[in-house]
């Protein structure tokens, strides 16, 4: 940090060394200490980040991964804020870190659109912005340095490929399958990814995709909204859900409705699909089969937003876009892998 702050208290430390010792040599040795703790001061790195809410488990574990690779120990000084979902309160986050002269913006956004003003000030401030997991709509690309993540859509894809080798190797008609989507929060990168990824398939197969309704990636809304789709239908047999928070909280709301939770469509079970792989809860239900099939989402992006500070650091330009590799767990073996594109994705064991 180039901050003023941080000189003024070496500067104090300085004198209060020197407070008492009159003689020559102690003075040469305050200028040492000054000099010494100027440099290390400027090699502490400080990065603010905006991290958009802590609706899941995915994003504590987000959070941690941040935290533990941005460590004083390893000379960065991470100034973390918590949008609570609010894109109001990311935009204050990061106009306080530009007047903080932090070095570099790493911003978690929580939707896509509405970036363009405030990311145009830091650029002006000469901060350097790297965008991690969801990303922005910006009118101009060079408003943010690069951005890591997943790939939401192929993620959605991935499933609803899951879905289809499944259904017809248990001989299930396409226009058998009546699906709702409990979707994340809309308007956000996983969002739009995932939703398109099971519209179109819906579309391509003759599925009856019966209803779309954001469950905001919370497990209560997750279960608020299972409860209320059950009232308007009584022929769900597939439930999308966006994440294993609300995957969780819609198979409680299932089960309280007396619905059995599994694979077995034909004998009236409901099948429960999901993403992330990181709750342990819900890679549980993998394993027991209450959840079928789920979507790895990695949250483990701190030291990849690392290694592209170090590279912007080092003058280097980094990819644009990053994307994390994952994987598909399911602990049913009528489906060994999903072909998407000329790509092979494997089905592993949760
Ligand atoms: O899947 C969900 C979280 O943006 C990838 O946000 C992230 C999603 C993640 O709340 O659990």
């Amino acid at each position: 940090m180039k901050s003023f702050l941080k000189k003024i208290s070496v500067l104090l430390l300085a004198a209060a060394l020197l407070s008492g010792c009159g003689s020559r040599n102690s003075a040469q040795t305050a200028e040492d200490f000054i000099e010494e703790n100027e440099e290390q001061a400027d090699d502490i790195i400080t990065v603010g980040f905006s991290q958009l809410g802590a609706e899941s488990d995915w994003r504590s574990a987000n959070t941690d991964s941040m935290m533990s690779a941005f460590t004083e120990d390893s000379g960065y000084n991470l100034i973390y804020k918590n949008g609570q979902q609010k894109q109001a309160n990311q935009i204050t986050a990061i106009r306080t870190f530009i007047q903080q002269e932090v070095d570099y913006i790493v911003l978690a956004p929580a939707t896509e659109s509405g970036w363009d003003t405030v990311l145009s000030e830091a650029r002006e401030a000469g901060i350097p912005v790297i965008l991690v997991d969801r990303r922005v709509n910006a009118s101009d690309k060079n408003l943010f340095s690069c951005w890591v993540g997943s790939d939401f859509e192929l993620e959605g894809r991935k499933v609803a490929a899951w879905i289809k080798a499944f259904t017809e190797a248990k001989d299930i008609a396409p226009e058998e399958l009546h699906i709702v989507n409990i979707q994340g929060n809309l308007g956000s990168s996983a969002q739009i990814g995932r939703t398109r990824g099971l519209a179109n398939a819906a579309r391509e197969n003759g599925w009856d995709l019966m209803a779309e309704v954001s469950g905001d990636f919370t497990e209560t809304k997750g279960r608020e909204t299972m409860a209320a789709l059950l009232k308007r239908f009584d022929n769900v047999n597939v439930v999308y859900c966006e994440n294993d928070n609300m995957a969780i909280g819609a198979i409680d709301a299932l089960e309280s409705a007396g619905k059995t939770v599994g694979s077995n469509i034909a004998k009236g079970e409901v099948m429960v699909v999901s993403f992330d792989g990181v709750n342990e809860k819900a890679l549980e239900y993998a394993r027991e089969g209450k959840i079928s099939c789920i979507a790895e989402c990695n949250p483990l992006h701190g030291p990849r937003v690392r290694a592209l500070i170090e590279a912007l650091r080092s003058g280097e330009s980094p990819q644009k876009f990053n994307y994390v590799d994952e994987k598909l767990f399911s602990s049913l073996n009528d489906v060994s892998g999903v072909m998407i594109d000329g790509m092979e994705y494997n089905v592993e064991n949760p």
